[in-house]
């Protein structure tokens, strides 16, 4: 079976076990845990930020980065398509009564700077608007098929933010997929933003655990927070050493995938009837679907797991194929070959 349904069903590496079975321990909610302590010092040296926070997952860092940068009652301004406002339980205003003010998302993940601006409104100017708490961004970004928001970009949101007083969170659970991408250091994308959060168990295929990194005040603040929500952890070392083998191991693996997604979208744009927008292939996402929605029947990716591959279905008559370690340059050529034959034989 060829499994293209996400980054996160990567397995640990050899070193990462070896690792696990060595770490150092002690007790990380009294800040005890040695190899806890070497990680967050690495994430945040990484980062270029002062301090760095060890959480469960990637939603349990953005709650808590969004919970820390604002108060019940103020809006998280983000993204209609933002992994947050749609795939997170609406955790923030469940368990924070953080209102979420979402704006339309562009092609590549980007919301447009007039909506933004609209999207803050200063609570003193008018007695009926929430005021706004955090603006989130998303990169690369997952609903748009793996795109990067370009660092002239991310400064355009950084000036717009400074000028209204307004911290920006990045949700960049595959940040380190858009540096691989930009060849450039994490910290040239991380720097426009007042915190970050990435996921060490995506595409450099640790087991569980992400980091929210940001100055020393706001780490203080989401530390409270993970506590709060129940993400204190005890011996979480055994987690660490895999997340230090992550950061030092599989971040320039990271191209490897990229190319095999570039592979595997150029063997499938072709195919009749297939939507699939090449410009948004920009690293290990590609989103595909038909042109035209297709009648009853089984979907393509029920047809798939059948013949052997397995891709994400997101709805809305489009799928996701993710690659990620593990997954070798001949098994996506089989991938393809096995998409290509299966969508001829489903006639869209
Ligand atoms: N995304 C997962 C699933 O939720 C679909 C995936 O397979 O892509 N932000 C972004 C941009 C993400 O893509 C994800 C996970 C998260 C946050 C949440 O991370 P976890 O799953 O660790 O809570």
């Amino acid at each position: 079976m060829i499994d293209l349904r996400s980054d996160t069903v990567t397995l640990p590496s050899p070193a990462m076990r070896e690792a696990m079975y060595r770490a150092e321990l002690g007790d990380d909610v009294m800040g005890e845990d040695p190899t806890v302590n070497r990680l967050e010092a690495l994430a945040a040296e990484m980062t270029g930020k002062e301090a760095a926070l060890l959480v469960v997952s990637g939603t349990m860092g953005n709650l808590v980065s969004v919970l820390s940068h604002s108060r019940r009652g103020e809006e998280a301004i983000l993204g209609d398509q933002s992994h947050i406002f749609h795939f997170e339980a609406g955790g923030a205003s469940a368990l924070g009564g953080v209102v979420f003010h979402p704006v339309a998302t562009g092609r590549f993940g980007e919301l447009d700077l007039n909506g933004l601006k609209n999207a803050i409104r200063p609570a003193a100017t008018n007695v009926h608007y929430a005021p706004p708490g955090v603006i989130c961004l998303e990169s690369t970004h997952n609903r748009c098929g793996g795109t990067i928001l370009p660092p002239t970009y991310l400064q355009a949101v950084r000036e717009l933010a400074d000028a209204a007083g307004i911290p920006i969170h990045l949700d960049g659970s595959r940040i380190f997929n858009a540096a691989v991408a930009l060849e450039c250091p994490v910290r040239e994308l991380t720097r426009f933003a007042d915190s970050v959060q990435f996921c060490l168990s995506k595409g450099l295929s640790a087991p569980v655990g992400s980091l929210v990194c940001g100055s020393r005040d706001f780490i203080a603040r989401a530390r409270r927070t993970r506590k709060m929500v129940g993400g204190g952890m005890r011996q979480a070392g055994i987690i660490a050493a895999a997340g230090i083998v992550a950061l030092t191991e599989m971040v320039e693996r990271l191209a490897e995938d990229h190319r095999h997604a570039r592979i595997l979208a150029e063997g499938l744009v072709e195919l009749p009837g297939m939507h699939l927008d090449l410009d948004t292939v920009q690293t290990n996402l590609v989103i595909l679907g038909p042109r035209a929605p297709h009648p009853e029947g089984p979907s393509f990716a029920q047809e798939l797991a059948r013949a052997g591959v397995k891709i994400g279905d997101i709805g809305g008559g489009r799928f996701r194929a993710v690659t990620h370690y593990g997954i070798a340059q001949a098994d996506i050529h089989e991938a393809v070959r096995v998409m290509q034959k299966t969508w001829r034989e489903l006639r869209y």
